[in-house]
């Protein structure tokens, strides 16, 4: 179908496609570092996993070094429509310098800074709270050993510090989001000893105040881990007071709650006591497992709640995701893309016939209209939205990505 018929398929519906496309074409999505290299980071020194997090596959062409990455990043954005953000972990520096966790300052993340101002995109941050000798009792913020937890919470200040001078420099505030593996394999005798030390290194790590529109805070909680399966320190309803309290925003991955928990439902609950969300837009199989999203149903949910509560306006979209089974950067694309194929069958969506429906209780209509919607043509929509942009899709998107896979497939 045209683009022109879909635009009159919807706008019999009350749907104007154009404010559609133009709002889709606005929202940044924080693209992950991570799935570039299974992981892994740029440190010398540290070198041990853990923390519960590991990619499974071995798929040929992992990002080794920062310019790889960020080749890698530059193909992938070129297969996206708009512009986004990279979302950067601490490990992930680019120097020949060699500093601890405790260490870093932000002249080992500039070629990162300068690459971002090129691209024109915004930078995201995190603490690296894993893969660290200090971290191999999957305790860190909340370890019983005042020295390491020290060690951490200089570690989280001086993210914090990088973070607010890369908003400065690219004149966007730059999340810094805190996430920490803390947690017990077995039933714990004193779980509030550890909420509480928590809590105290949160509030030491985060004293020094930053101007919001350099850096913003985030806690990102959790429900379990490998290695962490009786108690995580940091779970949904201590940071969720937490950020209310402290004001930081709260983040929402999708793979850190119950497995039939609706993730796209708490976003509304949430929102009447935060000012701002962030979401690890992810796909979590029986588990955490951080599959490439799909356009499934649960990420279609979240993104029409996002329009439908108006929220795109105080909500980051970040994505966490990491699958080295495929192609690293195809996992980029095809995620990221979904993410914006969800949000734009949101923007499409004939919201005010369903408001009244619903305010009238009448249900029919709502279940007869949402249903109805799902054959609408927008698959059209999207191509327009594609063509505007440059990027391919079907048959030559898929061109595109295995002639980008093949040659990065001999980095070894
Ligand atoms: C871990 C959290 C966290 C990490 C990244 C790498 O369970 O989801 O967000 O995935 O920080
Ligand atoms: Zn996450």
């Amino acid at each position: 179908m045209s683009y022109d018929s879909a635009r009159a398929a919807f706008a019999e519906w009350g749907v104007d496609t154009e404010t559609a496309l133009t709002r889709l074409n606005s929202i940044p999505i924080s693209m992950h570092c991570w799935q570039g290299d299974d992981v892994v980071g740029f440190e010398t020194r540290s070198g041990s996993s853990g923390g519960g997090i590991q990619a499974t596959g071995n798929h040929p062409g992992r990002a080794r070094t920062p310019d790889e990455l960020r080749a890698d990043l530059e193909f992938a954005y070129s297969m996206i429509p708009g512009t986004h953000r990279l979302n950067l972990h601490a490990m992930y520096l680019d120097t020949n310098a060699t500093p601890d966790r405790d260490e870093i300052e932000v002249a080992h993340f500039t070629p990162w800074i300068d690459w971002a101002k090129d691209q024109g995109i915004g930078l995201d941050f995190n603490p690296t709270f894993f893969a660290h000798a200090k971290a191999d009792d999957n305790l860190t913020l909340s370890h019983p050993d005042q020295g390491i937890r020290d060690f951490w919470i200089e570690h989280g200040k001086r993210s914090r510090e990088i973070a607010a001078q890369m908003g400065e420099a690219l004149g966007t505030s730059c999340i810094n989001n805190i996430w920490v593996p803390d947690g017990y394999k077995d039933t714990p005798i004193d779980r509030m000893a550890a909420r509480a030390r928590l809590e105290a290194s949160l509030d030491t790590m985060l004293a020094d105040p930053h101007n919001k529109a350099h850096m913003l805070d985030a806690v990102e909680s959790k429900l379990f881990g490998i290695g962490v399966e009786a108690c995580t320190v940091g779970s949904h309803e201590f940071y969720m007071g937490y950020a209310i309290r402290k004001g930081t925003l709260l983040c929402l991955d999708m793979g850190h709650f119950h497995p039939t928990e609706n993730i796209a439902d708490k976003l509304s609950a949430v929102a009447l006591s935060l000012d701002e969300i962030l979401l690890h837009v992810s796909r979590p199989m029986r588990w955490d497992s951080d599959h490439v999203i799909l356009l499934s149903d649960d990420i279609l949910q979240m993104a029409q709640e996002l329009v439908s509560a108006d929220l795109l306006g105080r909500t980051h979209i970040g994505l966490d995701f990491f699958d080295a089974t495929i192609s690293r950067t195809a996992a980029w694309v095809i995620g990221t893309r979904n993410m914006q194929k969800a949000l734009l069958r949101a923007l499409l969506m004939p919201l005010d016939t369903l408001r009244s429906a619903e305010s009238a209780l009448d249900f029919t209509t709502r279940l007869t209209v949402t249903e109805e919607f799902k054959d609408m043509p927008f698959g059209a929509v999207w191509n327009e939205f594609t063509a505007r942009s440059s990027t391919p899709n079907g048959q030559r998107l898929i061109k595109e990505l295995d002639r980008y896979q093949s040659s990065v497939a001999d980095r070894g």
